[in-house]
């Protein structure tokens, strides 16, 4: 969302932590809303700081926050007066005593930044709250062992759906996105160090988690792994099947792929 903001007005305070502010964009009225986050005891090390500005009331720091597309969380220092807008892909680092900070995050809904071909972490949030990041590559085309040597090389893994909810909003979301619209990703599973590469319940991901096969809300239309080989199989979305999980061979190489990690 490279969008003007024009905040309009603040709503008010729903709960104790949860406000909204409600801002205009582009003609039509979205809210931003923040829910208080616990803070950790003792000394905090805040990195991705991409401003660090003179506030006196917590209002006006989420004002900030909202007015500020890359602002994805903040920090409100009141001994200091001090507001910290973030972006996780900043490298600044702020060092503070987490008893003088109250931390608030962007929750409104489904959010997703569209990650940018060999950009930097795209910031993502699900239906659940839980939240992600993601980076695209689509200029190289890789198999899909080469995406998880990559992947794992700057601290994450390809794309991983194990649930409906992940699902739905790759589905929904991510694939809308320019640059993964019309492609066909590696996704975190694959059968290789299985026994029975017939079976149909061998798939797992990187960090050995099962990946779901007996079901119909992850794979296309055969309703799991359909090649049956004797042969490893890896999977893949593929726009052609409305990207949902195909089987295919690992040996593919002129695959795209979507690095993960999930922000914590
Ligand atoms: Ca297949």
């Amino acid at each position: 969302m490279n969008v003007m903001h024009y905040c309009a007005s603040v709503i008010g305070l729903y709960f104790v932590l949860l406000f909204a502010i409600t801002c205009h964009v582009s003609g039509g009225q979205v809210s931003k809303q923040f829910k208080k986050q616990e803070t950790p005891e003792g000394a905090l090390q805040l990195t991705g700081y991409i401003k660090r500005q003179p506030v006196t009331r917590l209002k006006q720091c989420a004002g900030q926050c909202t007015h500020d597309d890359a602002c994805f969380d903040f920090y409100y220092i009141s001994e200091e007066n001090i507001c910290l807008l973030r972006d996780v892909n900043e490298q600044n680092v702020y060092s503070i005593q987490a008893s003088q900070a109250v931390h608030y995050e962007h929750i409104t809904g489904v959010y997703l930044e569209c990650p940018v071909n060999n950009g930097g972490w795209a910031k993502a949030r699900l239906q659940d709250g839980a939240l992600y990041l993601f980076r695209l590559f689509t200029s190289t085309a890789v198999s899909q062992a080469q995406a998880v040597e990559y992947c794992q090389s700057i601290g994450s893994y390809p794309l991983r759906i194990l649930t409906a909810e992940k699902m739905d909003f790759v589905q929904n979301n991510l694939t809308h996105c320019l640059g993964v619209s019309g492609q066909n990703f590696w996704v975190d599973g694959t059968n290789a160090e299985a026994a029975n590469y017939s079976a149909s319940d061998t798939y797992t991901t990187t960090e050995n988690q099962i990946v779901p096969v007996n079901t119909n809300v992850l794979w296309g239309s055969s309703k799991g792994p359909n090649d049956n080989a004797n042969e490893p199989r890896c999977i893949w979305i593929a726009n052609r099947f409305s990207y949902y999980f195909d089987d295919v061979p690992c040996t593919f190489s002129g695959v795209k792929y979507i690095c993960e990690k999930q922000l914590v």
